[in-house]
């Protein structure tokens, strides 16, 4: 880390600071905005959390969510003045301005300082001050580190704890992925100290479920499940009718595709999903299956080895049609 004295003199003035998030914010992205927005405001700078697209309903306890400012048509100019105003802006959880989706050109133009926090594999430099670190589970943990290395751990309080706790658990799968280290579960540990009420984030990250959601899964696991036994492969698809069908919301197909990788013998999985103006794909793997770099050569996309992302531009069937010949392609490292 070694901008953290750049980070230290950066801060010793009370600034203006947005602190941005990516596109369809999950829990480490919104945890670890907020618990930073938290932090800078105990230091007496004047912070907004501003995302590109709304966060779901699940992560709305968190404290600080109600406050952030969700980039749509009616916020934009709210959005736009406090980008103008910063001198700062933290680019938390993402490695690229593009996950700004509609946000991009707004931050990109703004003279502001950019500082990036983030653990995802990166490719070009965009920010003045990058703190990257692709071991850390969750950008939660490394902001974590910052804090100490900036000396500010004790300003952590039961607030600020359960917005990074609730981004290490829920980028973890609930410290279950192989991205788990004993410095996560050390990192959590101190959280817990600092005051985080890990039975309180328990329920609302794990058991806080519509019954719609259960009933489409329901339905998915019988009529929208793929399996590929002979490649390891299981994947859903999902329609764009499906998503009328059950009023899906932001959130309701998340966690499909672990249910996918459950499945005994399965190392590859996948859910491929009907948007309005595309095909999106969740990838997750076990073991030394590299869907980061599939997804970036046959997506567009990226991410961690063992989760990422990407989209295509076919239609669903064409999408099913090339994903299935990836898997056939890669044969040898799915049955290895
Ligand atoms: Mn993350």
């Amino acid at each position: 880390m070694e901008d953290i004295s750049a980070l230290k003199a950066l801060l010793s003035t009370p600034k203006h600071i947005v602190v941005t998030v990516h596109h369809r914010p999950d829990g480490d992205a919104l945890g670890s905005g907020l618990g930073l927005a938290a932090l800078l405001r105990k230091q007496q700078h004047q912070v907004q959390v501003i995302a590109p697209s709304a966060y779901p309903d699940f992560l709305g306890w968190l404290p600080g969510a109600p406050d952030v400012i969700v980039f749509e048509k009616k916020n934009q100019q709210k959005a736009s003045d406090f980008l103008k105003k910063a001198d700062v802006i933290f680019c938390v959880d993402f490695p690229t301005l593009c996950r700004l989706n509609g946000m991009e050109a707004m931050v990109r133009e703004t003279t502001a300082t950019k500082v990036v926090i983030d653990h995802h594999p990166n490719e070009g430099e965009f920010a003045a001050l990058a703190f990257r670190d692709t071991t850390s589970a969750a950008t939660a943990e490394l902001l974590y580190e910052i804090f100490e290395g900036l000396g500010v751990q004790d300003l952590i309080d039961k607030d600020i704890a359960e917005c990074l706790y609730v981004g290490i658990m829920t980028d973890t799968g609930s410290f279950k992925h192989a991205t788990t280290t004993a410095k996560t579960h050390r990192i959590a540990a101190r959280l817990i100290d600092h005051g985080a009420d890990i039975t309180k984030a328990t329920h609302w990250v794990c058991r806080n479920n519509s019954l719609n959601k259960l009933a489409f899964l329901g339905f998915a696991l019988s009529h929208r499940f793929v399996v590929l036994k002979e490649y390891n492969t299981a994947y859903f698809f999902i329609t764009a009718e499906d998503y009328k069908n059950y009023a899906l919301e932001t959130g309701d197909t998340e966690g499909l595709v672990d249910y996918a990788l459950s499945v005994r013998n399965i190392a590859f999985a996948a859910t491929i999903k009907e948007k309005k103006d595309c095909i999106s794909l969740s990838l997750r793997s076990s073991g030394e299956v590299p869907v980061n770099l599939w997804a970036k050569e046959h997506f567009g996309g990226g991410g961690h080895k063992n989760a990422a992302g990407g989209i295509s531009q076919l239609t669903l069937a064409e999408t099913v049609a090339k994903f299935e010949d990836l898997v056939k392609i890669n044969k040898k490292t799915l049955t290895n």
